[in-house]
């Protein structure tokens, strides 16, 4: 090898070693299928403004029950931390993965039938002893947050990062009052 080539072979090594250290995902996304994809696209998008290092599956309870167990029983030790889980339908998923880890899983119910309803009731009604910290139907962005903010529990830096979140939820309100104060009407005061 050239003296080139070396170094470049050690700068590649160093960046490989950086991205794997960087890249360990904390929190895993996990759908029954990719047709929910178009849904849980909107969690994946906060935890990277949230620069979170985080992984997605699509894995079911019904039609893979053995990877959905090697995943459940893993993920603690692989580093997992927060668990987004997302189903439709007869959404048995979520409670099925959270069975089987004390990782704590937040379900996505879907719209996919019924409106999004037998997917709500399939996860938040779970048995006592198992809980799924259920979010809205479709709240894929909810579940998001409520991981990180899990996360930020013990660390300070992304406590910040939420901080500045909701700050920029306020400004939303403040422009909202704005653009409402030039809308008039006779009997409008303000
Ligand atoms: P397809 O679009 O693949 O037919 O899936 C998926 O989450 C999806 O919303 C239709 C719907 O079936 C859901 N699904 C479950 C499970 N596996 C797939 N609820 C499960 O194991 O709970």
């Amino acid at each position: 090898m050239t003296i080139w080539g070396h170094a470049l072979h050690c700068q590649l090594s160093i960046f490989n070693y950086q991205f794997n250290v960087i890249m360990t995902p904390i929190v895993s996304i996990i759908m029954g299928s990719t047709s929910d994809l178009p849904v849980m696209e909107k969690a994946a998008k906060f935890l990277d403004e949230m620069e979170i290092p985080f992984e997605m599956h699509a894995l079911s309870a019904h039609r893979t029950p053995e990877e959905v167990e090697a995943f459940a029983k893993g993920a603690k030790d692989r580093g997992i931390k927060v668990i987004i889980a997302a189903a439709g339908m007869a959404a048995h998923l979520c409670g099925v993965i959270a069975s089987m880890t004390t990782v704590p899983v937040i379900g996505v119910p879907i719209n996919s039938t019924l409106d999004g309803m037998d997917a709500l009731l399939a996860i938040v009604q779970m048995p006592p002893g198992i809980p799924v910290a259920t979010v809205g139907i479709n709240a894929a962005q909810n579940a998001a947050i409520l991981a990180v903010q899990i996360l930020a529990v013990g660390d300070e830096n992304l406590q910040q990062k939420l901080v500045g979140y909701k700050e920029s939820l306020k400004q939303k309100i403040v422009k909202a009052n704005e653009d409402l104060a030039k809308v008039s009407f006779k009997f409008k005061t303000n």
